[in-house]
């Protein structure tokens, strides 16, 4: 998969050469590049941001250099695409345009299913602005060129989209086959079925006057995926009712 991020801040971006992705990057299984957006301003102060029209607060994000980066890596990722899978690939299938990731509070909620969804495309370009936001004729435009998803992490403001990115990235990438070494450890952690992962422990069995549970250490493996499903259940009702609530399948509660 390959990742491309527009920053005006390429240094925040350095968290994904650590661990698990950035092992995946060294091995190729994730081709991430990062891109200063000042380099796409053609005036002497390198100016990326401007007041509002209307007035408010903050400033907001010009949408000229946005426009010349994105079209730089639609085009230059147009190239890579080898000429047999450009002629057979329909217009609408999916990964034939690149996303673009827009990190925002005011967007739709990221979660596990959108994590699992962006997982699949090929081409994912991610938009870091600030909060105040980026010029929205921006958006307009880049529709001609991308599949525009704006996301946000959840009900608060960070100062832009760098640390959301992050998340993202990682939450996405590690879906990516191959990334995580054992794909088991995928299927069995907090959001996969819509639930928050039961509770785990490891030796010593009795530590500090607290004993594992006992069916743990039955060796009894239907009776450990039920007590599981059941703590599963327990954890979601108590700390997060809203995923029960929103759960439209609701396959666990039959
Ligand atoms: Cl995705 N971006 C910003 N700037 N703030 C956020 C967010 C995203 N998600 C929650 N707060």
């Amino acid at each position: 998969m390959r990742i491309d991020v527009v920053t005006i801040f390429p240094e925040y971006l350095a968290a994904l050469e650590v661990s698990l992705i950035g092992k995946a990057r060294r091995e190729g299984l994730l081709d991430i590049r990062i891109h200063d957006l000042r380099e796409h301003t053609v005036d002497r102060h390198r100016t990326v941001d401007d007041t509002p029209y209307g007035g408010g607060a903050g400033m907001v994000m010009k949408p000229e250099p946005w426009a010349l980066a994105l079209e730089g890596i639609a085009a230059g990722a147009e190239q890579d695409v080898p000429a047999e899978a450009e002629t057979e690939a329909p217009a609408d299938a999916p990964g034939a345009r690149p996303v673009l990731l827009v990190p925002t509070p005011s967007g739709p909620l990221f979660r596990q299913s959108v994590a699992a969804e962006l997982a699949m495309a090929d081409h994912l370009v991610v938009a870091c602005g600030r909060y105040e936001g980026i010029d929205e004729r921006l958006f307009e435009w880049a529709a001609e060129l991308f599949d525009v998803r704006l996301v946000s992490l959840g009900d608060y403001v960070l100062n832009g989209g760098e640390v959301a990115a992050l998340a993202m990235i990682e939450a996405i990438g590690r879906l990516v086959p191959g990334v995580v070494g054992n794909p088991e450890s995928l299927v069995e952690e907090s959001h996969s079925d819509g639930l928050l992962e039961y509770p785990v422990y490891t030796k010593p069995s009795s530590w500090r006057g607290r004993d594992v549970p006992e069916v743990l250490l039955s060796g009894d493996h239907g009776r450990i995926a039920s007590w599981r499903r059941e703590q599963q259940l327990v954890r979601t009702r108590s700390r997060r009712p809203d995923l029960l609530a929103e759960d439209k399948t609701a396959s666990h509660l039959a």
